[in-house]
């Protein structure tokens, strides 16, 4: 990996054990009943084959009209579901002890689904750092640099494992190529669930 890259990117490798994926996940499925994955269209008119629905009080959407932060589902129009607990206090010890997320943008891995290379740069305020939990079947995941040309490492990203953006890494390129099918059992029908906790709004912003 690229010291640009490396600098600010922590992944912690099953940081979340068997019972509290499952814990997390029950919760998370619970909440896409209420808020279902769909299949977002970027603004230059492609589907994306990761399906996507959001959780807090904002949530990341793309369509013809562009990238934004949301404060409704799309297709329901109704408010974003509850940030569960457990990421909220994950974020707190691990991305910043004052400031809550306001969005957590939950991306649906099924079969042959991946994301191309890309910066997270929807967001107020850089500062803040992107907290990732990765669930179910293994992702190979792409990390570049702040530059789309930067040198790529490649990694794995397996159920359980949490990963924290800050700094320079931030506004790394990242991706993810595909996913190995059938290499967990966590998610129902297969697949893999990625949880990203982000603070979208400025600091000073009160969600309401
Ligand atoms: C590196 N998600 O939702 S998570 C995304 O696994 C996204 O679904 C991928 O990229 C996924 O935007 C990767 C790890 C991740 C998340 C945000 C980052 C890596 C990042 C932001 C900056 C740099
Ligand atoms: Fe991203």
């Amino acid at each position: 990996m690229s010291a640009a890259a490396t600098e600010g990117f922590r992944l912690l490798p099953g940081r979340l054990g068997p019972a509290a994926q499952a814990a997390l996940l029950d919760e998370v499925l619970a909440a896409m009943e209420a808020a279902p994955p769909y299949r977002p269209v970027t603004p230059g008119g492609k589907p994306m084959s990761v399906e996507m629905t959001n959780l807090g009080p904002l949530g990341w959407v793309t369509d013809a009209r562009g990238y934004r932060y949301e404060p409704a589902h799309p297709v329901t129009g109704a408010p974003w579901p509850a940030i569960p607990r457990a990421l909220l206090d994950l974020w707190t010890e691990l991305a910043d002890p004052t400031t809550p997320p306001d969005a957590c943008l939950v991306n649906l891995y099924r079969d042959g689904a991946k994301m191309g290379l890309h910066q997270d740069r929807d967001e107020a305020d850089f500062a803040f750092p992107v907290l990732s939990v990765s669930l179910g079947d293994t992702a190979i995941f792409r990390l570049g640099g702040p530059k789309r040309s930067d040198p790529t490492a490649s990694l794995r990203l397996s159920s359980g494992d949490v990963c924290l953006l800050a700094g320079p890494a931030r506004l790394a390129h990242h991706g993810i190529d595909r996913v190995l099918a059938g290499s967990s059992r966590l998610v129902p029908d297969g697949g893999r669930i990625n949880l990203t906790l982000r603070r979208a709004a400025p600091r000073d912003h009160v969600a309401r």
